[in-house]
């Protein structure tokens, strides 16, 4: 395939996702380079990609032609051409516009469109041409998230030789949502090219199985989906973070006394609310913020006292959704300024910004209460970090029962966030919680962490795929 060695003897350990581990930024000197992407999936897969000499297959972020393959801290990575109309058809309108609010709920009205389908089906079947060619024998092709679920499907008839694993990072749907998919055929045939297709949460597993039952008449038996194309192992694998580097962070003299200075910076305020997300509907902000603005209203928290820091990662600005959404969340904002607010003294801090690790981890150190609300969410791993993160075993989690991570923080105090009032109570009791109640539901969900972290999600996933439960079906296409 390629013109280095390396690629012509074929890897023995492939990872594909939408996007590369890396992003283009310019130095000092206003050069371009290539710098490791942050997150989780990157920092885990690091190690096990150098030791097996692995190779990542993604999209670079620019639309138009590719750079040429390149070794990146010592993982080679592949660009994945995408043309405009494959960002409009294929990334932004089925990936994001159709899959994401579909399975997730469908929140928001998903919008099926023909071109993006066909958009779609185009470029998951580049990918998966892309890995055929730089496969070894018999490798292992762990393919990543809603964007690429033709992939193993493609990827099983070019070659059957192959272990393939894929990952939904994101929620699956019920049968009965899941079936408005115009591709929903297409796309369980896809998944079921898979060896092993791991979920973020039971409900995920639970809904995969009877999706092939109900679509494909497929028959499951303990974890084995047996189905027209062969066997299919479909489990559970909740991700997480990297726990050892958020305590490291948590840990580190100047993060603390970051910390601290932001404390200093809102003017001491008695109770310190953090909301952190991409700014996305999903994330439920708006349900969190008409909770806090009543609570004002109400005198249950004292505006005086009491402050609220939303930070909104910009996320998937050209779509209407999100444009919409932002409008919607600045206007609740203000209006909760204008009301509550006084001469230099806010009541919400809206940072619409993206801040590096330390900055996030100095934040989730100054904060008394987390909140994290979402509607519907694969895991959340941003009530996992703010755990991590409080190595003195202080501070309140607020987390829905929607997260994929409530499954395990099920010391938080959990909740339904279409409730308003119960998400008010809940805000108000962590809010007012003692220090002895923070820690007896702090310490079991940081010594949970601390026993599942990145690097286990990953090495349980691998393991898996390698097990014989599936080799059936390499035997047999041999
Ligand atoms: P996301 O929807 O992006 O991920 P999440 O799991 O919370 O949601 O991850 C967000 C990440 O972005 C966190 O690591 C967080 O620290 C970081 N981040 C948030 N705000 C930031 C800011 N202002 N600046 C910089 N970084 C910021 C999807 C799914 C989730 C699933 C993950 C992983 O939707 O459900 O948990 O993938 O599988």
């Amino acid at each position: 395939p390629g013109a280095a060695g390396i690629d012509r003897a074929g890897y023995d350990l492939i990872v594909l996702a939408n996007r590369l581990p890396v992003d283009r930024v310019a130095d000092s000197a206003g050069a371009d380079r290539w710098q490791r992407s942050p997150g989780g999936l990157v920092t885990a897969l690091h190690p096990i990609m150098r030791a097996q000499r692995g190779a990542w297959i993604g999209w670079h972020g620019q639309p138009g032609p590719p750079p040429d393959p390149f070794t990146h801290d010592g993982i080679r990575l592949h660009p994945v051409e995408l043309s405009e109309d494959d960002v409009d058809g294929y990334y932004e309108g089925q990936s994001n516009a159709t899959i994401w609010p579909l399975y997730h709920d469908a929140v928001e009205q998903p919008i099926f469109d023909r071109d993006w389908r066909r958009s779609y089906r185009e470029v998951n079947e580049r990918f998966a041409a892309a890995a055929a060619g730089l496969a070894a024998p018999g490798a292992l092709v762990w393919v990543h998230d809603y964007h690429l679920q033709l992939v193993p499907g493609i990827l099983r008839r070019l070659r059957p030789d192959l272990r393939i694993g894929f990952f939904l990072h994101i929620p699956l749907p019920p049968v009965e949502l899941f079936c408005q998919m115009p591709l929903r055929e297409e796309i369980m045939r896809g998944l079921l090219g898979a060896d092993l297709v791991g979920f973020q949460h039971p409900h995920g597993t639970r809904n995969f199985q009877r999706l092939a039952a109900h679509l494909l008449a497929a028959k499951t038996t303990g974890e084995v989906i047996e189905h027209a194309e062969g066997v299919t192992t479909a489990a559970t694998f909740p991700i997480s973070i990297d726990v050892a580097t958020q305590q490291r962070l948590a840990d580190d003299p100047q993060v603390r006394a970051r910390a601290a200075e932001i404390r200093r910076e809102l003017g001491d305020p008695q109770t310190l609310i953090l909301g952190v997300d991409r700014l996305d509907y999903t994330k439920g902000i708006e349900h969190r913020l008409t909770a806090f603005g009543e609570l004002l209203a109400e005198g249950r928290l004292d505006p005086a006292k009491t402050v609220l820091v939303q930070v909104a990662v910009p996320s998937r600005q050209r779509i209407d959704h999100y444009q919409a959404l932002r409008e919607r969340v600045e206007r609740t904002v203000s209006r909760i300024n204008g009301v509550h607010a006084g001469i230099g003294r806010l009541c919400v801090h809206y940072l619409h910004q993206s801040y590096d690790r330390a900055e996030l981890a100095a934040l989730y150190l100054a904060a008394d209460v987390m909140a994290v609300t979402p509607l519907r969410d694969g895991m959340n791993l941003v009530a996992k970090e703010y755990v991590a993160t409080r190595t003195d075993d202080t501070g309140a989690l607020v987390l829905s029962e929607f997260a994929g991570a409530a499954a395990e923080l099920s010391q938080a105090w959990t909740v339904n966030p279409h409730d308003l009032d119960r998400l008010k109570d809940a805000i108000v009791a962590a809010a007012h919680a003692e220090r002895e109640q923070q820690t007896a539901r702090m310490r079991p969900m940081r010594a949970h962490l601390r026993r599942h972290d990145v690097n286990r999600w990953a090495a349980d996933f691998l393991n898996r795929l390698e097990t014989p439960a599936g080799r059936g079906r390499v035997e047999a296409a041999a």
